[in-house]
């Protein structure tokens, strides 16, 4: 499988585990051979790779569920109910050894089968249900509430396609399916007993139950069946399994008889074509919302049957839903579940029979809503009569919440027509339409910002008219990360080196890692590091070669910009560096120029043409670097195609410098930023989202900060023709601009980028051309720093120190106490 992560880095690893028993292992052994035999079919003679990876997932699986076991045994006080569209928790084996304390059992287990456990590994195929930092944020999290003894349970969508295979043909993106469940998914449980009905369409009725009330009843004309599958998710050493609850779209009836008699045998399979679609493929949009009718299915399908899921079980344990916010925290990552407001209202009023006012305040007191992105073309909005036709009976509930929200502004004299206009949940500047973040403002008793600046900006823009209704509603919750994937599994050599210096208690407690500061300057210590980073990146040239066909050196600077590919992420920005830097050695090949491997991954949407065509770019001016012997050894540049969560596993702990170069103010928080900080890269990035606190962190001397911060951004973008001032005044930019527009790195097509270049002389929303002298500056500043081993070893241990703060336990915690208000532990 060509999108399966890569072997040799999973090949002989160490892990810090200290003692294996003998029987433990024999038993274990035993136990993979009987999942080959009677679950798989098998015999050790005639398996491969990926029959031994479901077979050891599959025995794994049962020292989960005696965990879980005991997890389920109590009723706990209060539960959180995450409820996310998307989890990107890519490949679970490694996570799960590791959590159970498992890992040299497992590979000598599979040792005395003749079996290679990095192999095995490496069969795995990431669940990629997630497009990027919101997916993988929901997958962190919920190690980190298993980890702390949250009980919680994650609520998604099982698509039977995740994000789709990334290729490069002659450096245009090309997407093909994945089929991560093509060979079933040996960690998941389906519970058909847990199936719920979720209606669309049709319309509503009035009845009058008694004197003046009216009771409506919603009859929709379509119904889909939603089964949950289960996956558990087990807890730093095993004490605390939860759940991950993913539907799966199924029709009522497998197929329409009367019309397959008739002969239409086609069309008797169009009912449950239509209601399947639901959980066939994952959106691959990240940053801007999409507008399709089965995005909105989607939306609904999963939030009705998450909420009916923790209804029936509230009604199980407590009989009164009245108890709902005191024993349930529903948690909304971004707004596409905010349709969880009118739902659980509709669940309250209709099925429960509470009144409007107690269905509110229950609402209000259970829901919590978080926030990822301000940029205005990624905050949903849905047509009103898309709304009224899908959805009717939620459409009244918006209306009626929008209603008494309205006359209360009037009460409290905020009534003029600008302010009104501001907090509706109906825009009306372009046809109608709700507005799903303020819905879910609205819906929640507490809306959390992703990072310090970010929540900042949270109540000066988009929010804040809302609060200033409410000054206590928005909190900030900075993102973390699991430092079990990112640091432990993904850099057993690193992990290993914590160990000797602070003790194996730092995996217990990811605080103590501050304690590295103290050998930061320890020669000893700082040449083991230096020789861990070597080993990985030697790893990773050899990925980087297989893939790509480019050979790489290990002894270079390596240069990581890993994510999803967005004109606000700034990937072309480091690509004209590139292309300066290349124009550069050419000029003077003979200085010593510090060799530098820059390293590119990540995804664009699908229908994300200038995405695309930045992507082609910097494979283009690849082939001319890589090709070009005036540079050979000072510069090498590398795309590396399919980029996922096992890939960034394996090149983080290689990197040596992180490329975080949003426009300032438009990303929300960042969470590679802290991946790579952890593992000792150095940071090269703007004041934006949480690099604001990474400095603050590691210390201002060991980042390098540049460019315009979220207030210059601002005013720079009002002043007239700043794109064409600020390229007038560079004539390094000026020069690499040219370069491009010339063909140079297109000559079989010279007006290629022009579209590129065009954009950044007239348009250049993004502030490139305005950063662009300070980055080289700061580029400048790296090379030079690089030069000076003791002090860019002693600052990567720095880093990797002094980011313990950004594990998602303590975010989790925070959470917890703040807006859940449910007990750790
Ligand atoms: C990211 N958002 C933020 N969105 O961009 C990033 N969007 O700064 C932050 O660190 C991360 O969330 C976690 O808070 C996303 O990843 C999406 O993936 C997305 C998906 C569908 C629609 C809109």
């Amino acid at each position: 499988d060509a999108s399966a992560a890569p072997a040799q880095v999973r090949q002989g690893r160490v892990s810090p585990e200290r003692t294996i028993s003998g029987n433990a292992v024999a038993e274990l052994r035993e136990a993979i051979v009987a999942k080959l035999a009677y679950a798989i079919g098998r015999t050790p003679a005639n398996a491969r790779e990926r029959d031994w990876f479901a077979a050891t997932a599959l025995a794994l699986r049962d020292r989960i569920v005696d965990a879980c076991m005991d997890s389920e045994r109590s009723i706990p006080n209060k539960r959180v109910y995450y409820l996310s569209l998307e989890f990107l928790i890519g490949r679970l084996l490694s996570d799960a050894m590791n959590n159970l304390g498992l890992v040299e059992t497992t590979r000598a287990a599979l040792r005395e089968l003749g079996v290679d456990l990095g192999d095995v590994e490496a069969a795995e195929p990431d669940a990629a249900l997630g497009n990027g930092g919101l997916g993988r944020l929901a997958a962190c999290f919920m190690e980190s509430m298993a980890s702390l003894s949250i009980p919680a349970i994650g609520y998604g969508i099982r698509y039977d396609h995740g994000l789709f295979r990334q290729s490069l043909e002659d450096g245009w993106q090309k997407e093909a399916p994945e089929t991560w469940l093509a060979e079933g998914n040996p960690w998941e449980f389906v519970r058909p007993e847990a199936t719920y009905s979720v209606g669309f369409g049709g319309h509503v009725t009035m009845s009058s139950v008694s004197e003046g009330v009216i009771r409506r009843h919603w009859h929709p004309a379509e119904t889909v069946r939603a089964v949950a599958h289960d996956v558990p998710v087990v807890g730093w050493r095993g004490r605390h399994v939860n759940t991950l609850r993913l539907w799966k779209a199924e029709a009522e009836a497998p197929v329409d008889l009367a019309r397959f008699n008739g002969g239409d045998h086609v069309g008797a399979l169009a009912g449950r074509a239509r209601a399947e679609a639901i959980s066939r493929v994952l959106y691959p949009s990240d940053s801007s919302a999409e507008g399709q009718e089965l995005r909105l299915r989607q939306e609904y399908f999963f939030t009705s049957a998450s909420l009916q899921d923790l209804v029936r079980r509230h009604m199980a344990e407590r009989g009164d839903l009245r108890s709902l916010a005191d024993h349930a925290a529903i948690q909304l990552n971004d707004t596409h579940p905010a349709i969880a407001v009118p739902e659980l209202m509709r669940l309250l009023l209709e099925d429960h029979g509470l009144n409007w006012e107690d269905a509110w305040h229950i609402t209000t007191n259970t829901l919590g809503y978080t926030n990822h992105t301000l940029l205005p073309e990624a905050l949903e909005t849905w047509p009103v009569e898309l709304m009224e036709r899908v959805l009717p009976r939620h459409m009244q509930i918006i209306y009626l919440i929008n209603w008494m929200h309205l006359e209360e502004q009037g009460k409290h004299g905020r009534g003029n027509a600008a302010q009104l206009a501001s907090v509706s949940l109906i825009d009306e500047s372009h046809g109608k339409r709700v507005r799903m973040g303020h819905l879910a403002f609205l819906g929640a008793r507490r809306v959390n910002g992703v990072s310090a600046l970010h929540t900042d900006l949270m109540r000066s823009t988009v929010f804040k008219d809302l609060h200033a209704l409410d000054t206590d509603k928005i909190v900030n919750k900075t993102n973390g990360i699991t430092f079990r994937r990112w640091l432990h599994n993904a850099n057993p050599e690193l992990t290993a080196l914590a160990i000797e210096a602070v003790g194996p208690e730092v995996l217990d407690t990811p605080e103590l890692l501050t304690g590295l500061a103290d050998v930061a300057s320890d020669p000893n210590f700082q040449s083991r590091y230096a020789a861990m980073r070597r080993s990985r990146k030697a790893a990773l040239a050899n990925v980087v070669t297989e893939r790509t066909g480019i050979a790489i050196d290990p002894s270079a600077l390596f240069d990581v910009q890993i994510k999803r590919i967005h004109e606000y992420k700034r990937q072309l920005l480091n690509v004209i560096e590139t292309v300066a830097l290349y124009q550069a050695i050419k000029a003077d090949p003979k200085r010593d120029w510090t060799p530098r491997v820059k390293i590119f991954g990540g995804k664009a949407a699908p229908s994300y043409v200038q995405a695309k065509l930045i992507i082609k770019l910097a494979c283009d001016v690849a082939k001319v670097v890589n090709a070009d012997p005036d540079v050979a050894g000072r510069l090498t540049v590398a795309f590396l195609p399919n980029y996922s969560v096992s890939l960034a596993e394996a090149i983080i702990p290689a990197a040596d410098l992180s490329e975080q170069i949003s426009t300032a103010g438009m990303e929300a928080s960042g969470t590679g930023n802290m991946k790579l900080a952890l593992n000792g890269a150095l940071t090269i990035g703007t004041l934006d989202g949480a690099n604001i606190e990474i400095r603050d962190h590691v210390g201002p001397e060991n980042i390098f900060i540049f460019g315009l911060d979220a207030a210059g951004v601002q005013a720079r973008m009002a002043e007239p023709n700043y794109a064409e001032a600020a390229i007038a005044a560079s004539p390094r930019l000026k020069a690499a601009l040219d370069l491009i527009e010339s063909g140079r790195f297109s000559p079989e097509e010279p007006g290629r980028f022009r579209p590129i270049v065009d954009d950044l002389r007239h348009n250049d929303r993004y502030l490139l051309t305005v950063d662009f002298d300070d980055y080289w500056r700061a580029q400048r500043a790296v090379d030079a720093a690089w030069n000076d081993p003791t002090a860019w070893w002693r600052a990567a241990i720095l880093n990797t120190a002094r980011m313990a703060w950004f594990s998602s336990d303590r975010s989790m915690r925070e959470y917890a106490e703040e807006i859940w208000r449910v007990r750790v532990g």
